[in-house]
């Protein structure tokens, strides 16, 4: 048969179908060091726990006990799901045996979990939140999970993992699974933003986009408007203009790392500002808002407090929230402006009140 009649299946795809997750990891480095090393086999580790929970996830729905809630309330003081336990539990197991990590920090854990027999100093923890967006667990809409790497920073005695409360600028490799209809999973080294999707038949996590980019403006705007009457007055502000200009759109899917990716890939901003209930927000620093902000910022784009740069801030404890304002540089900005106005105003009301009251 003629060439016309091959099936000539092109180059590229064969080696993109070899561009694994672990290769492409020691590809970010410039020599095969053990730190190279190190961190391609964490990320392994990573991936398979990946693995088992979209495993899992497609099998809950059929499987008694695996869903629901445990009826216990964890650290947050949130309603705990069987599949936040499961899913906390899988990051323990892959990691337990690997000698990688000296210790891991989750949302669901009051404090880290230490494997001794890994904690000379330098050693590497590993801070997660091992389902995001545990509400649509139930109703099989996509969750996720975030992941950050640290190094440990010093002998960490009463074990409370006090050398864990350092600014964002620490991570060495952070990333997220979004658990959608592939299983995705996208990190950064600090040298770009790759990301990998699951190919079922290989069990491997194989390369889609590299050096992603956030556009400088989107479309998108991602928040929980029914916390409106609890926001600053700013932020009602800024959700006032988007609501009379064109070009704008509501997502929001209750869980952030889907809604982050759509950001990612789309433009846009996601925020979740502080409320009356929760003055410093909903999401986690350590292990939500600082790994997320580290890749908008690899990627482009901007993470802010609202006021201040995620990654600058210093939490006073592994479980700090903070506010979180994130996505494409110009929309980031445009909320930050409308708090800087309104603060601006605050201030010379005040100023006026007193200049009156004198
Ligand atoms: P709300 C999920 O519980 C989560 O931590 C994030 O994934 C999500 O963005 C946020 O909380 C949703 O919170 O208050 O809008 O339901």
């Amino acid at each position: 048969m003629g060439n016309s009649g091959q099936n000539l299946v092109p180059e590229y795809s064969l080696d993109r179908d070899c561009t694994t997750l672990s290769r492409h990891v020691l590809q970010q480095f410039s020599s095969f060091t053990t730190e190279a090393q190190d961190i391609s086999a964490i990320m392994s580790r990573v991936a398979l726990a990946a693995k088992l929970i979209t495993r899992r996830l497609s099998r809950a729905g059929l499987m008694a006990g695996a869903l629901g809630f445990t009826g216990e309330t964890n650290v947050q003081g949130e309603s705990v799901k069987k599949m936040d336990i499961y899913a906390n539990d899988v990051f323990i197991s892959v990691f337990k045996q690997s000698g990688l990590v000296c210790r891991l920090a989750s949302e669901e854990m009051e404090k880290p979990y230490y494997i001794p027999e890994n904690c000379p100093i330098g050693k590497y923890t590993l801070l997660y939140d091992p389902i995001d967006g545990s509400s649509n667990v139930d109703i099989n809409l996509n969750v996720g999970a975030i992941f950050a790497l640290r190094q440990q920073q010093g002998d960490d005695i009463d074990q409370t993992g006090s050398d864990l409360l350092q600014n964002g600028h620490k991570q060495i490799a952070v990333g997220y699974v979004l658990y959608g209809p592939s299983t995705v999973l996208v990190y950064s080294l600090g040298k770009g933003v790759h990301s990998f999707i699951l190919d079922p038949s290989l069990g491997e996590f194989i390369l889609a986009e590299e050096n992603i980019q956030i556009p400088t403006h989107g479309p998108v705007y991602s928040v929980n408007e029914g916390n409106y009457w609890q926001w600053e007055e700013s932020i009602r502000e800024y959700i006032r203009y988007v609501h009379r200009h064109e070009g704008y759109t509501a997502r929001y899917s209750g869980a952030l790392v889907g809604d982050f990716h759509r950001i990612l890939l789309q433009g846009g901003v996601f925020l979740y500002p502080g409320t009356v209930k929760n003055p410093a927000g909903k999401l986690r620093l350590l292990y939500e808002s600082a790994p997320l902000a580290f890749l908008a910022e690899q990627a482009g784009g901007k993470a802010s407090t609202g006021t201040e740069r995620v990654l600058d801030v210093i939490p006073e404890k592994i479980h700090q929230r903070s506010p979180l304002v994130i996505g494409s540089v110009e929309d980031v900005k445009l909320v930050e402006s409308f708090i800087q106005d309104w603060t601006r105003r605050e201030s010379e009301g005040v100023r006026e009140m007193s200049a009156r009251n004198k």
